[in-house]
């Protein structure tokens, strides 16, 4: 069957119109922050960013509107990143907050669990605590937590695979980054929930991939031996992503197995255009650094705080991507 542009844009735009009813209150609490850690916070107009990993234009994107926003409400705020997407090393970043943190931290934990001891100690010393994309399972440390719905967002990537594939049966692959993800996580799980919903489709199963792009290639590779049926594949990220490509082209198989991505890195991108990938999920990382300082800010300022807030999803297609290129992310700001 057909991949149609109709089919794309109308689950996106019911998608970003959801998002929106949520971002609005629909699910999202309001309420006075009182939440200081048991110190009071710091005033001295300074944020922090740590996002999961440097360099990365999922990040960078995220961090273009966080700075704006944060010279805006004349705040300053300054990015320390780790060099891989690694609990260990992103503690090291925490950590050398040391004893006179920022007023308020803008944090993505790249592990909701090992993550919790160290944003805590931070919490203590009277920072607020917002979480942007992924979070911690602990949902008593943050004062808001600003992420795409990603359990969505994986439903919408199964019945966009399964229009491109049709009646056609066979398996499906999700490749997954690292365990304690928790963005990624909610993507494979979601798409795996919907997968049910379409029986000539079976899945072949979720592989973690160490948010390595080569790691994501070679179990493609070993997908592509190991299951003849293979159909189609949900890369959950853009790593995988680019893994992904880079393995279906090595086996030459092209336009020929489904590639469906999450996010609207440079490479993924040019992808689409090129026919590697079939369709990308475009978050709005600029829009959840910006919403991220806006709630930092209000907690610091005794202004109502929104606990949850959805930031909108976008489908593109090759198709509808050269109306859609404001969801491009960005190498710079
Ligand atoms: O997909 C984004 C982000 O939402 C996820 O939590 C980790 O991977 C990305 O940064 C893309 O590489």
């Amino acid at each position: 069957m057909k991949f149609t542009r109709k089919t794309f844009v109308a689950a996106g735009s019911a998608f970003a119109i959801a998002a929106l009813v949520t971002a609005c209150g629909g699910s999202g609490q309001v309420g006075q922050s009182n939440d200081s850690g048991g110190q009071p916070a710091q005033n001295n107009k300074k944020l922090t960013l740590i996002p999961g990993v440097q360099a990365e234009p999922f990040y960078i994107s995220m961090q273009c509107g966080a700075e704006a926003e944060a010279k805006k409400l004349g705040y300053e705020l300054n990015t320390s990143a780790p060099q891989k997407f690694d609990a260990a090393m992103q503690t090291e970043k925490v950590n050398a907050l040391g004893s006179a943190p920022p007023a308020g931290l803008l944090i993505a934990p790249t592990d909701d669990t090992a993550m919790l001891a160290p944003i805590q100690q931070v919490k203590n010393r009277g920072t607020k605590i917002v979480e942007v994309d992924t979070a911690l399972k602990d949902t008593g440390v943050a004062v808001s937590s600003i992420s795409s719905n990603n359990t969505e967002g994986g439903k919408l990537a199964a019945q966009t695979l399964a229009k491109l594939v049709g009646d056609k049966p066979g398996s499906v692959l999700v490749l997954d980054t690292i365990a304690g993800t928790s963005t990624t996580n909610a993507r494979a799980k979601g798409f795996e929930d919907e997968l049910k919903n379409f029986p000539n489709l079976k899945s072949a199963g979720v592989q973690f991939t160490q948010n390595e792009p080569d790691q994501a290639a070679s179990k493609v590779t070993a997908a592509l031996a190991s299951t003849p049926d293979l159909v189609g594949i949900f890369a959950t990220n853009l790593n995988t992503g680019e893994g992904a490509a880079t393995g279906l082209r090595n086996a030459g198989k092209i336009g020929q197995v489904n590639l469906v991505g999450f996010d609207a890195s440079p490479s993924e991108v040019e992808g689409l255009r090129k026919g590697e990938y079939q369709g990308l999920i475009a978050q709005d990382p600029a829009s959840i650094g910006q919403q991220g300082v806006q709630q930092a800010v209000a907690a610091l300022e005794g202004k109502p705080v929104q606990r949850n807030i959805t930031a909108a999803l976008h489908s593109i297609t090759k198709d509808n991507m050269d109306a859609n290129q404001q969801y491009f992310y960005k190498q710079q700001c």
